[in-house]
């Protein structure tokens, strides 16, 4: 690969230097893309977020091809829940009369308790199992930076530019684009290998993180990508 790599994006190209950007796929997990899981529980549509699996399965064998870094990411907590805050279990329970929600954070379904690490439903998809290579990061909250080791281990491998996708757009994509930013990362999300429970969300949010410039970052498609890449 050339030193800088330049595809078309939104508001302008993105430009990455090619030995200094990970790919980061955001939660992934049974628990948000499959039925009984946590999202689907919550009341999530899961059609769109499907429709991401294949489109970052593509991406992820080219960039693996390259031997390009990966950084995985999975939310969900401790057996005891202690590093759960209550205002997101709280936030979750069920309201009164409301049929839909009535499970919690730490509660068992199908696949296992709710966004419990080590249960089936909260590790991810077939499709889109790490590599040994590859960084996984547990995370506690909707934001990949928050009480991990994200930051220490892109600094320590000279990261500087991310390319992100996963799900949900509207909740844990744009809250880690936008801490990366915070953190003086250059991120650009990828429009098909993202999406969420509400497409009004996902285009507010992808909306939100290219307009005036480039607020939190760029917004592209894998194609311009891996066009570029070849
Ligand atoms: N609720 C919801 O839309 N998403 C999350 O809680 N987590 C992620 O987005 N991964």
């Amino acid at each position: 690969l050339p030193e800088k790599v330049s595809f078309s994006a939104k508001p302008y190209a993105f430009t990455f230097p090619s030995d200094a950007t990970a790919l980061v796929v955001i939660d992934m997990q049974r628990d948000f893309l499959l039925e009984n899981g946590f999202g689907h529980i919550q009341g999530g549509n899961l059609t769109n977020v499907q429709a991401a699996i294949k489109p970052t399965a593509r991406l992820l064998e080219i960039w693996r091809s390259f031997g390009l870094p990966v950084v995985h990411t999975r939310e969900g907590h401790l057996a005891d829940l202690s590093d759960c805050p209550s205002s997101k279990l709280v936030r979750q329970a069920a309201a009164p009369g409301n049929k839909q929600h009535v499970q919690v954070i730490g509660d068992k379904g199908p696949m296992g308790r709710l966004l419990v690490r080590g249960e089936y439903g909260h590790d991810f998809v077939d499709e889109l199992q790490p590599h040994e290579s590859e960084f996984v990061i547990d995370k506690p909250g909707k934001g990949a930076f928050y009480n991990t080791r994200l930051m220490e281990i892109l600094q320590k491998n000279g990261i500087t530019h991310l390319i992100i996708g996963g799900v949900t757009t509207e909740c844990c994509v744009t809250t880690t684009l936008r801490e990366a930013n915070d953190r003086g990362f250059e991120c650009c999300a990828l429009t098909e290998i993202t999406d969420g429970y509400n497409p009004s969300y996902k285009t507010a949010s992808l909306d939100m993180v290219y307009w005036s410039q480039g607020l939190f970052g760029y917004v592209g498609s894998i194609d311009p990508l891996i066009e570029a890449l070849k």
